[in-house]
């Protein structure tokens, strides 16, 4: 075993020596980044009553925020893949969703309908796909469902005003990994992002920052699964602007945001990259400006730390929003421009991983993937 890990280090170092890799490295691990205050601005206050919400999805027509909740105990001591915690546990183990009514203040535990009694139901990433025009009452919801057997996606549907989950499918797919966040682009087609290539060296591959990671389309409608997009590093939140013709991928050890147009054969161009600098986790678009927000982590080696020891403390946060360029820099191909609009050491939320953004509303709502509550804040911090 020792020399198994000598042999791996080695061969990090061998891969890892050359120059602009370790300049990002420094970047993106905050190194020399001062450190994080606690935000004291005023405008955020804690909803306590969910543990682990990781990712969060507002529906702006209701004003309801659909979040992938969890329990954070199981996700510190019992199984948990996202942070390689995997064990022989025989627990069942089942998560609930819930609705933060953004209008009403009042949170909504999510009852699941239909679906097997006897499966995992573990979350992380979810999406949210709906066709107003056609179908005024429906959301389909989907979620990465961290089974102990394996990870899938889950498919259901809401009618609005309820407070159930409809099953409908569940797609299991030998590419379908390590599934971390999921945008459905209609109700039977996907995209996913797969954080890494295998589940056994998860670790390994975060510390020499391999690109291992891909993007994975799947259609039921032909019933086809293929990678899109390939050689990505830690690729965390994937979303997608209002008509689904990009689709925006967030890397957390890449510190980068990828910006792909997407072809009429569900393949994706990238058409632009956006080194951020901070390790960035998921992603929100502000329906209305475009503007893309990411909750990003200013010192990634905590979560390291966090994978190793489940009571090391919390990562300090950001919140990013990336524009289009107004300044003069445009004329030279800068297309976006990128700046920090919050920032906490966790004292607020501990380790954010998720910035939803509600405009009409001026509402951010901060969700954390270790931790209870979610954070209320206003969006002109
Ligand atoms: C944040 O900083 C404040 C003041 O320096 C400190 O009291 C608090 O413990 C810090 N919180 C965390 C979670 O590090
Ligand atoms: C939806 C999504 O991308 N979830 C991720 C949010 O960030 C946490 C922390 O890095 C990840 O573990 C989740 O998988």
């Amino acid at each position: 075993m020792q020399a198994a890990a000598i042999i791996l280090t080695i061969l990090a170092l061998i891969i890892a020596l050359s120059y602009t890799w370790i300049s990002e490295v420094i970047t993106i691990a905050g190194i020399f980044r001062p450190d994080i205050k606690p935000y004291d601005g005023g405008k955020c206050r804690v909803i306590k009553g969910v543990e682990t919400c990781e990712d969060i999805l507002i529906h702006h027509r209701t004003g309801h925020a659909f979040m992938a909740c969890g329990n954070a105990t199981i996700r510190s001591n019992v199984f948990y893949p996202p942070i390689n915690l995997l064990t022989n546990t025989t627990q069942l183990i089942r998560e609930t969703p819930y609705i933060y009514d953004i209008n009403n203040d009042k949170l909504i535990p999510l009852e699941l309908k239909n679906f097997p009694p006897e499966e995992d139901f573990l979350l992380c990433g979810m999406g949210i796909y709906e066709d107003e025009k056609n179908e005024p009452n429906k959301l389909y919801v989907f979620f990465a469902n961290h089974k102990k057997s394996g990870s899938v996606i889950e498919i259901f549907e809401h009618i609005l005003n309820t407070n159930e989950l409809v099953h409908l499918s569940t797609v299991k797919h030998d590419l379908i990994i390590t599934p971390n966040d999921v945008v459905p682009v209609s109700k039977d087609e996907f995209y996913v992002t797969n954080d890494h290539s295998t589940e056994f060296y998860r670790l390994f591959d975060d510390i020499i920052r391999r690109p291992w990671g891909n993007v994975v389309f799947h259609s039921s409608i032909t019933n086809t699964t293929e990678i899109v997009a390939d050689g990505l590093s830690y690729p965390n939140g994937i979303t997608s602007n209002w008509d689904n013709s990009k689709i925006y991928v967030g890397t957390s050890t890449g510190g980068e945001v990828m910006i792909y147009d997407r072809k009429s054969n569900n393949k994706l161009h990238l058409s632009d990259r956006l080194f951020v600098g901070l390790s960035v986790d998921n992603l929100s678009v502000d329906e209305q400006t475009g503007e893309i927000y990411c909750a990003a982590t200013q010192k990634p080696l905590a979560a390291f730390a966090y994978m190793i020891d489940r009571t090391s403390p919390p990562q300090p946060a950001a919140v990013i929003k990336i524009s289009n360029n107004t300044a003069e820099d445009k004329f030279y191909g800068i297309k976006y421009s990128h700046k920090i609009i919050f920032e906490d050491n966790g004292s607020i939320l501990p380790s954010v991983s998720i910035a939803a953004v509600d405009r009409q509303r001026n509402v951010m709502l901060l969700g954390t993937f270790r931790g209870s509550g979610i954070a209320r804040c206003e969006l002109d911090l």
